[in-house]
């Protein structure tokens, strides 16, 4: 077929990623392509640095190119065909001679940040141009850290037997039963956001037995706190034949995978960041919620049994128990109702949160599998069982004993990379004050 030349697909195509060339390479022939993030003149000669994902790049250029990128912004898009010759800069192992410049794409100037991160921009500008803050390498880390995290949970979880599943985000009736639900108006029918895949996920055992799902879950909660966000990526397990004491276990397994894989895997990701990412101590302590009101009570603290751990009551247990731990034997009034109680002391119920300090990272427990039960805590709670019936139909078709967990995806990105704001380590956050980009 012969194309006219105006209809020939553009070549753009790159022989090498800049982190896979080295001075080996010496004499060989390389098209590279990426962003310019600096551009000096030295006489006849321009020196141009040129980053692509993988890294970075000395290339001079000599001759006609010379005027091509004369009046270049940084942050344009080049592709450069060279030769990998020696250098002497000592910033670089080695340099490519420009045969050829492209450039591909103008960036303005002024941009809205210095993506080099050389002018420190505030937090609300980084957001604004997230896009951009992504040619900052320390943001970029943070990123390539979480591409690391997700892809370790979900090792750990299949070689586990678990099944990767994918539930309505949109539906017709509160999974979690609270008031803090987005709300949507559905063709003619009033639909809400999910807070969680809770209830599909305990169904999904029915047939699945072991289901996890990696998804953005809605909170409608006006919290301006550096660990609430609207929208947060949840990390949801459910199993059968497990208790409560089972799911700690492969949650305990799914965080110190996450750090060792991020140890071994992620060094210049630490080295962006400026942090040494350490396997946790095992085993997690765990601590009943009964010990916690005793430890805080020798702190001048004095809680009645069932009284919710409040924020600074979790501050002070993050003091004397750093890191990470588990609060078990939660009372079951202050526990959803789906949680199973302990049969020994019914006040008390099989559940836990997993805490970093003061940072509560993740829930759960066993549920109940039992209808009746299932539908007196309902009651109990305030709840209509009507509402919930396509759940509860569920568990007269042989719904095993089941237990699981819900873990913040965000959270446990914030303690891995030593960033309090979650935000940071979103990729567009949403809050009650943020919508946009
Ligand atoms: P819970 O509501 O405790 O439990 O949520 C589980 C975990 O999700 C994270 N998380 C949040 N992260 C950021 N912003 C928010 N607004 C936010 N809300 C929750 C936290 C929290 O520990 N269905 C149960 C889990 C289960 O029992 O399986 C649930 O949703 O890290």
């Amino acid at each position: 077929m012969n194309l006219k030349e105006s209809e020939r697909q553009l070549d753009l195509k790159r022989t090498h990623y800049i982190g896979n060339l080295n001075a080996s390479l010496k004499g060989q022939k390389v098209v590279i392509g990426g962003w310019v993030e600096d551009l000096r003149e030295l006489g006849k000669l321009t020196f141009l640095t040129l980053r692509d994902v993988t890294g970075v790049a000395q290339v001079v250029i000599i001759g006609e190119g010379v005027k091509q990128v004369k009046d270049l912004n940084r942050q344009s898009v080049v592709r450069v065909t060279g030769t990998v010759q020696e250098t002497k800069s000592r910033d670089f192992p080695f340099e490519i001679k420009s045969e050829k410049m492209e450039i591909l794409s103008r960036a303005v100037h002024p941009l809205p940040i210095d993506p080099i991160g050389r002018l420190e921009s505030n937090i609300d500008n980084r957001l604004n141009a997230r896009a951009l803050d992504l040619r900052n390498q320390k943001t970029a880390a943070i990123f390539k850290m979480r591409h690391h995290v997700l892809q370790s949970i979900r090792k750990t979880l299949v070689d586990l037997g678990f099944i990767e599943v994918n539930t309505p985000k949109i539906i017709g009736s509160a999974s979690e039963g609270g008031a803090n639900l987005f709300s949507l108006k559905y063709f003619d029918k009033q639909a809400y956001l999910a807070q969680s895949p809770q209830l599909y996920k305990e169904q999904l055992t029915i047939g699945l037995e072991r289901v996890f799902e990696i998804a953005s879950f809605y909170r409608a909660e006006k919290s301006h706190t550096v660990r609430h966000l609207t929208e947060f990526t949840s990390v949801d397990i459910e199993s059968d034949f497990m208790d409560y004491l089972d799911v700690i276990e492969v949650l305990e397994t799914v965080v110190v995978n996450v750090f060792e894989h991020v140890e071994k895997n992620c060094i210049e990701e630490q080295k962006a960041l400026g942090i040494n990412v350490r396997r946790p101590v095992t085993p997690f302590e765990r601590l009943t919620y009964e010990e916690a009101v005793e430890e805080l009570g020798h702190e001048g603290i004095h809680l009645g049994s069932g009284d919710d751990l409040l924020d600074s009551h979790l501050r002070k247990l993050g003091e004397m128990h750093k890191g990470f731990y588990f609060l078990i034997d939660w009372p079951i009034n202050l526990k959803p109702f789906y949680i199973h109680e302990k049969e020994d002391d019914p006040a008390l119920s099989r559940s836990f949160d997993l805490q970093y300090g003061y940072l509560e990272l993740s829930s759960g427990g066993r549920r109940l599998h039992d209808p009746n039960k299932l539908k007196e805590r309902l009651i109990e709670q305030g709840l209509n069982p009507s509402q919930f019936t396509d759940h509860l139909k569920a568990f007269d078709w042989g719904m095993p004993p089941h237990s699981g967990w819900g873990l913040g995806l965000d959270r446990l990105m914030s303690i891995l990379t030593q960033i309090d704001n979650v935000r940071e380590v979103v990729l567009y956050p949403r809050d009650p004050e943020r919508l946009f980009p």
